[in-house]
């Protein structure tokens, strides 16, 4: 009984341990999802500090602006243990989503993922990678 609480427990640290610390790539925006033709893209400035950040996202499919999606924001460091930052996102007209309440609580390394779910059921999503400085 005991043994198996432990192993499950390793086994979720595990799950945790790899997706907390994919290592950082390029720095570039990136999208997948099964919406096709669909781009998401997440605006912020380069250089964030801790604290809040206005973040912009945009959702087009084929260049024409998809007003009527649900977009969250999802903030994760790229080390374990941190609880991620989440905020939903309001729309702003033409296509674009506008965060009222996202903030960066720590230095660091993150990877900002924007999920988007179309009215007819479709997802998309996209991702940006900041380091993020002191306030
Ligand atoms: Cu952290």
């Amino acid at each position: 009984m005991v043994k198996r609480s432990v192993l499950a427990s390793l086994t979720l640290l595990f799950a945790f341990s790899l997706t907390a610390c994919r290592p950082p790539a390029d720095g570039a925006s990136g999208a997948r999802g099964t919406a096709p033709n669909v781009t998401v893209t997440i605006d912020l400035i380069a250089d964030p500090r801790v604290g809040p950040v206005d973040v912009t996202v945009t959702v087009l499919r084929e260049g024409n602006p998809i007003e009527d999606a649900t977009v969250e924001l999802t903030g994760d460091m790229t080390h374990a243990g941190m609880v991620p930052v989440i905020d939903t996102m309001l729309p702003a007209g033409n296509g674009t989503y506008e965060s009222d309440a996202f903030a960066f609580d720590m230095a660091g390394d993150w990877i900002l993922t924007a999920d988007v779910r179309l009215p007819n059921g479709e997802r998309a999503s996209g991702e940006v990678l900041r380091t993020v400085q002191r306030p």
